[in-house]
């Protein structure tokens, strides 16, 4: 069973998240690809999706609606792009995993520009994060792992963003616990003690590494979002500094204070 993202097929010419499995069907095996939800405990949410199937069998791909025991099944068998819908009632939760299901065989079912709103109209945001499922990431050259930048502004980058509108300073922590797993299963050598990784083996370094640049210019994006909200425009924020950048992008973030620093040793 194989969720994959499909740049060659698409409802909006970007791409598309493609599942596929050839079978076959056995009890108690699937594979679940999910996003968590923030929603608003007891409402209920209409989801709509672009669909495109090839040789989709029955009960092969489904949605659960609340829970696992009810379910969205997409149509049957090969057809060109359709709209489909569906409501979602979460219940009592403000977080919910939102999952689609693979267990039976199925040539292709490509999924396109998700949204998933509340059905009352209360409120029209999607909620549901690379909607569009276009976020590439970042391939590492090795093919080990993959870093998203959608991740990354969904994540520490609203936190960095919340933390600046409370005047709060933050600071990243790279704490051991928190090395992907799915690297120091596949190379024990990364691993020191029970929660602890060699920060200086060489694919931990380029993995630190490839976090770090790829969430400096996430932030980066975010400091000149804010002066564009301020000032408007480059020319105003110039006459009011005296300076003479040509886009916001140039305008160096706020120094790092000095802080004490404080170092934990495991
Ligand atoms: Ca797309």
């Amino acid at each position: 069973m194989t969720f994959a993202r499909d740049a060659s097929v698409s409802h909006d010419s970007a791409a598309a998240l493609r599942v596929s499995f050839a079978g076959p069907k056995k009890p108690n095996s699937y594979r679940q690809f999910f996003q968590p939800l923030t929603v608003e405990p007891g409402a209920t949410y209409r989801v709509r999706a672009w669909i495109k199937g090839q040789d989709v069998t029955a009960r092969a791909v489904s949605i659960p609606t609340a829970t696992w025991a009810t379910r969205y099944y997409p149509p049957e068998g090969t057809y060109d792009w359709q709209q489909v819908e569906f409501t979602l009632t979460p219940g009592n939760v403000s977080t919910y995993r939102f999952s689609i299901i693979g267990e039976g065989p199925v040539g292709a079912l490509w999924i396109d520009e998700l949204t998933i709103a509340r059905a009352d109209g209360a409120d029209p945001t999607n909620i549901a994060g690379n909607a569009g499922f276009d976020d590439a990431a970042t391939v590492a050259a090795n093919g080990e792992y993959a870093v998203s930048t959608y991740a990354i502004d969904r994540g520490p980058v609203r936190w960095l963003e919340a933390a600046a509108e409370a005047n709060v300073a933050m600071s990243l922590l790279l704490a051991p616990q928190y090395f992907p797993a799915f690297l120091t299963a596949k190379h024990p050598e990364l691993v020191l003690a029970e929660e602890g990784y060699d920060v200086h083996h060489p694919l931990a370094r380029e993995v630190i590494e490839a976090f770090l640049r790829t969430t400096n210019p996430s932030t980066k994006r975010g400091w000149a979002r804010y002066l564009t909200e301020q000032y408007g425009d480059i020319a105003e924020l110039n006459s009011v500094y005296g300076t003479a950048y040509r886009t916001f992008d140039e305008v160096p973030a706020p120094g790092v204070r000095a802080v004490e620093p404080t170092v934990r040793v495991l």
